[in-house]
Parts: C-alpha cells; sequence; structure tokens
C-alpha cells in the first residue's frame, strides 16, 4: 500500500528516489503529458461552460485522479515511491527543506526568476520546459515575491470547518469548502500557494515545477481531513446539473471514472498521519 508522507520527514534516499524517478519520466516524454493534460483543463474549465479539472466541485477527485495517475507512472519507474506532500502552512519559509539543492532546490534568480540550483535547474541538462505558455524553456520561481504569505494553519482550520462541500452555481463565485480550498473566496488557500510559488507555478503549465505535485497532494489531504471533520457531509452535486460533473458523471478526459469512485483515497493510498 502507497503512504504519502510529509515531505519534511523524508530519508536522505526516499528524496534520492522521488527525484530520480521525476527525472525519468522527463526524460522519457511522459512527464510533459501531465503538463499538456493540465493546461488544456486550465484553459477550457470555465465558470459559465462545462468545468472540470478546476473552479468546479470536481477540483477535489479530478486532481485525485490525475495525481494517482502520476504516482502510478512514478511507480513504474521505481515501485518504492509515493508521491509527498507539502504542508505549506507549516514549512512556510524559503528556508524548507523543500527547498534544498538536495530536493526541489530554491528560489530562482532576481534577473529573470531562473533557479539555479537543485535537480531540475536548467542548467543540468535534465528539465526543459517544453510545454509553455511564452518563449523561456528554463524552471522560474520567485518564491514569496508576488503574495508575501503562505496560509497559517489558522486559516486552513477555518476552512476546514465549513461543513458543506460546495454550493450553487457551482464555480469560482460559490461558497463552501470546495471553493475556500481552492481559493476563488474568502482567505485563499490552494490558489495562492500557486501565486506564492511563482514562475511556473503560477500558470497553467504549473505541473513543469514538481513542487505542483506535493501542493497538491497537501491539498488532496486536506480534502481528507474535511471529510474526517464532517462525515455525515459529502460530494454535491449528486445528479441532473449542466456543465458539471454529478457525483456520479464520468469525468474527463478519463471517462471511465466517477467522483463516487474517489471518494476514498484509503483505496488507493494512506497518509503517514
Ligand atoms: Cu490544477
Amino acid at each position: 500500500m502507497t503512504v504519502r508522507k510529509n515531505q519534511a520527514a523524508l530519508t536522505a534516499d526516499e528524496k534520492r528516489r522521488f527525484v530520480a524517478a521525476v527525472l525519468e519520466l522527463k526524460r522519457g516524454g511522459r512527464y510533459d503529458d501531465f503538463v499538456r493534460t493540465h493546461n488544456q483543463f486550465i484553459m477550457a474549465d470555465t465558470d459559465t461552460g462545462e468545468r472540470t479539472g478546476h473552479r468546479s466541485p470536481s477540483f477535489l477527485p479530478w486532481h485525485r485522479r490525475f495525481l494517482l495517475d502520476f504516482e502510478q507512472a512514478l511507480q513504474s519507474v521505481d515501485s518504492s515511491v509515493a508521491l509527498p506532500y507539502w504542508d505549506w502552512s507549516t514549512d512556510r519559509t524559503v528556508r524548507a527543506s523543500l527547498w534544498a539543492p538536495d530536493f526541489l532546490g530554491g528560489t530562482g534568480r532576481g534577473t529573470d526568476g531562473r533557479v539555479m540550483d537543485g535537480p531540475f535547474a536548467a542548467s543540468t541538462g535534465n528539465w526543459p520546459v517544453n510545454v509553455r505558455v511564452d518563449g523561456r524553456t528554463f524552471l522560474r520561481r520567485s518564491l514569496g515575491t508576488s503574495v508575501r504569505e503562505l496560509p497559517t494553519r489558522a486559516e486552513v482550520e477555518s476552512v476546514l470547518s465549513i461543513a458543506t462541500y460546495d454550493t450553487a452555481p457551482y464555480n469560482s463565485a460559490s461558497d463552501g469548502f470546495r471553493n475556500h480550498l481552492e481559493g476563488w473566496r474568502g482567505v485563499n488557500l490552494h490558489n495562492r500557494v500557486h501565486v506564492w510559488v511563482g514562475g511556473q507555478m503560477a500558470t497553467g503549465v504549473s505541473p513543469n515545477d514538481p513542487v505542483f505535485w506535493l501542493h497538491h497532494a497537501y491539498v488532496d489531504k486536506l480534502w481528507s481531513e474535511w471529510q474526517r471533520r464532517h462525515p455525515g457531509a459529502s460530494y454535491v452535486p449528486a445528479g441532473g446539473t449542466p456543465d458539471v460533473v454529478d457525483l456520479n458523471d464520468t469525468m474527463k478526459p478519463w471517462n471511465t471514472v466517477r467522483p463516487a469512485d474517489l471518494l476514498e483515497h484509503t483505496r488507493y493510498y494512506t497518509f503517514d498521519a
């Protein structure tokens, strides 16, 4: 059984194996397929039309399945690897071990945002940014520049306390847990972390930065914490909603999986705590 651990608790060997598996997916071309898929959904999901990956109730099950695909791809390279998660409410500075050269590398340089250290720095030759929204082919970050603070634990708690999963109109204007976690409304959790990292992470091609997976693994963990706190609440809407993935509708791009199949993460993996 796959156990997803806090990135701060990984051993040197676990970090090494995770990085090596990510680099191998990149080398073989499979990594960029994930970036492409994510960008296609970001571009297509709209508040007034069909919406699946973002700004909609299926934001959480869609990313759960997307991460499962990526984790399975990693495990096809090295079966010992699991996705770690980044609790950004705790490891909230640029000094966190997450950003050390033995793991993801640090922030970008001032002139052009280019990441200069770590396994994903352009200078290694191992991390060309191929699926991109502009001409720049190097990984960029500007940690803590566009927004100063990552969410606090108190802010996380305030969102976990919201008892309703989602509300009509089931988009970026909604009240409820999903939209507050996604960040279009309220204290802003998930969206703000993308902005805090900057660089490609602040764009539709955000999976170009491997921290994408660690960020979303924690967002996914917060969904499971919310479920534990509100055992009576469930995914909505339950049926008949135009442009929105209802509980038993299948989700694109897979077309074989429904939110109902993804509510219980223990079918696929557990967390270290
Ligand atoms: Cu996303």
